[in-house]
């Protein structure tokens, strides 16, 4: 990418951009050289294959200021296995190529190969970065991006904090993800079932030896040694919150220590507390603790699954003040908290509703949208197989990534029929089992007007099976939309718009749809690219529960070569 045909534009910006923007003028380039591979990793320990970065899982954090530029050399060492490493949150403003969407913005990296990402770190926050080539991210493929603010630009955060500390939030199985994708796959469907752990900064602890393949567990590994947050009597503390579940929406406790609420995906919040947070896979929070309880013991941080009937024991791992008294390894004298009941939809429901932009970052949104895109989520059958479908179309990724057909016009790369709109949503029963489950697929996507308003409603309903409905956490590509209503039930356009938040709405990446309910979202279709939207349930992709926007591909730049090389791409 070095030789990129672009660049010297690039620079032209650049300059430009540096002159006109002080903070700009100390932008850094950090520049990371990555190797995965598979190693044997004990997460929970019990001994199993994982996809690591430099021996590591979770990778590293990436760290960096507001305004740098991240470049990472990925090299592919996996022999047998494709990659692609997704940069979530992060907008790609011009480097599209970069998102790291295999099937949508690039060829995989193949064996061997080494791919360069390299992209710019344009607003502060808490973001995360993981494989996107078929369910790799349930692997151990995964880690966090820090975005500091420009200490003195109009970014910097509104409240104030003595230290910080980073937590990252996993499931975790004992079958490999191969064994999970092929049950996927199967008819009849083969489900691997909750995970066995939840891991805290990549550990967690299985208990239950004996259940594990003779010789792979073992509860004194120091992999799997639980996790110690230290903090100063009497100091604040923010704690970045990310989680990159496969499966589990999760409840994350801070025993003793109330959480105020500041930060969602990379925006500042209108503060709030709670005993306890909900979080779903693809999202990120800061939240501020006090560290004012007695220093003289230590309390558990917890993790739970909410949203599902929960078949996973309690993740922890421990506060320690600094102090003489207590060892910071000594277990808590009670029991870690449990969360809330985990079929308490409403207790959800409310904090998604709480969370709204903070009142001195506000970026209020378009009063109203060009197009709105009704999406109906259900569980469906195509031949026998169990998938996910939206308006009835279950997505298949196409061989040819979008971008580069579409930039070369090759028509034949993917269906070229656009999905569909809307359903029937004045008959739907969400409710009920559908008398007929079957679906079609489609690799067709959305073409938007660039620079246009696009609405899109989630509408969430029963799955397969009677009397179920999941939470489904959407996380879109390319762009942060803002929130502009939730409700539980049946979304009626004559009636819900009227009641949306157009005042102070937050701006977010990744949000919930609840059981039986709906979220409306809105968001400036101005990033030329090609943008996946799906579901961040590893399976619930897996199965087609996605769609992708195209927007201002005649403005992407010239791609670099290295994207291609599959599919219809191949001599192009
Ligand atoms: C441990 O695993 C064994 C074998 O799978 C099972 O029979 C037993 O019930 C498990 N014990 C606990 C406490 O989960
Ligand atoms: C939640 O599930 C429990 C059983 O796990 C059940 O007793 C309770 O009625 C359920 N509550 C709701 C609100 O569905
Ligand atoms: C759904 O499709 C299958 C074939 O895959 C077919 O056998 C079945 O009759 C269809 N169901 C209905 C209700 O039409
Ligand atoms: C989905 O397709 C099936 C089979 O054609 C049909 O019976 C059903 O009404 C459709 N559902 C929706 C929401 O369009
Ligand atoms: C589903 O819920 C309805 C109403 O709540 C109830 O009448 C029905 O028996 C339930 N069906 C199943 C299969 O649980
Ligand atoms: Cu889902």
């Amino acid at each position: 990418m070095a030789s990129q045909p672009g660049a010297g534009r690039h620079l032209l910006c650049c300059l430009f951009l540096s002159l006109s923007l002080a903070t700009l003028a100390h932008a850094a380039t950090h520049r990371h050289h990555w190797e995965i591979s598979y190693q044997f990793k004990s997460p929970d320990c019990v001994r199993k294959l994982a996809v690591t970065i430099n021996g590591q899982t979770p990778g590293p954090i990436i760290r960096a200021t507001q305004g740098d530029t991240i470049v990472v050399a990925v090299k592919n060492t996996l022999l047998t296995e494709n990659v692609a490493i997704h940069w979530h949150g992060i907008r790609q403003m011009g480097t599209p190529w970069a998102d790291g969407t295999e099937g949508v913005t690039q060829c995989p990296i193949l064996p061997g190969d080494t791919f360069t990402y390299t992209f710019v770190v344009d607003r502060p926050g808490t973001y995360m970065y993981h494989a996107h080539y078929g369910m790799q991210r349930s692997a151990g493929l995964n880690g966090m991006i820090v975005v500091a603010a420009a200490p003195w630009g109009k970014d910097a955060a509104p409240f104030r904090y003595d230290g910080e500390h980073d937590v990252l939030l996993n499931d975790w199985w004992h079958k490999s993800t191969y064994e999970q994708a092929t049950g996927l796959a199967s008819v009849p469907l083969g489900w691997v079932g909750e995970p066995q752990s939840l891991l805290i900064n990549g550990r967690g602890r299985f208990t239950n030896c004996s259940a594990a393949a003779a010789g792979t567990c073992s509860v004194s590994h120091p992999e799997c040694a639980t996790p110690v947050f230290a903090v100063v009597p009497g100091k604040t503390y923010r704690f970045r919150i990310a989680s990159v579940t496969s499966l589990s929406a999760l409840n994350f406790e801070i025993e003793g220590h109330p959480m105020t609420v500041v930060e969602a995906d990379g925006h500042y919040v209108k503060p709030f507390v709670v005993k306890n947070l909900n979080i779903y896979s693809g999202e990120t929070y800061s939240v501020l603790i006090k560290a004012d309880q007695d220093p003289n013991r230590n309390y558990w941080l917890a993790s739970n699954v909410v949203s599902r009937k929960p078949g996973t024991p309690t993740g922890t791992a421990i506060l320690s003040y600094y102090s003489h008294r207590t060892s910071p390894r000594r277990p808590p004298p009670t029991t870690p908290p449990t969360g809330p009941a985990w079929n308490d939809t409403m207790y959800r429901f409310r904090q998604s509703v709480a969370t709204v932009a903070h009142p001195a970052h506000v970026e209020a949104p378009p009063p109203r949208a060009d197009r709105t895109i009704i999406l109906l989520n259900t569980q469906n059958k195509i031949d026998g197989h169990v998938k996910w479908a939206l308006n009835n179309v279950s997505f298949a990724l196409p061989h040819t990534p979008y971008l580069v057909a579409m930039k070369r016009g090759l028509l034949g790369a993917f269906d070229q029929r656009p999905p569909p709109e809307t359903y029937a949503h004045q008959e739907y029963n969400i409710y009920a089992v559908q008398p007929n489950p079957n679906a079609t697929t489609s690799d067709g996507l959305y073409r938007l007007q660039f620079g246009s308003v696009v609405d899109v409603v989630l509408q969430n309903a029963n799955m397969l099976a009677a009397n179920s409905s999941e939470t489904h956490p959407w996380h879109l590509h390319g762009h942060d939309f803002w929130v502009l209503g939730y409700g539980i039930g049946r979304f009626d356009l004559a009636v819900h718009p009227a009641s949306y938040n157009l005042k102070d709405p937050i701006l977010k990446n990744t949000v919930a749809v609840h059981p039986y309910g709906w979220t409306a979202l809105r968001f400036k279709a101005d990033n030329p690219g090609v943008w996946a939207f799906h579901c961040h349930i590893e399976a619930h992709f897996f199965m087609g529960m996605g769609i992708v926007f195209e927007e201002g591909v005649e403005r992407v730049g010239q791609l670099p070569p290295e994207i291609m090389g599959c599919g219809a791409t191949k001599g192009h």
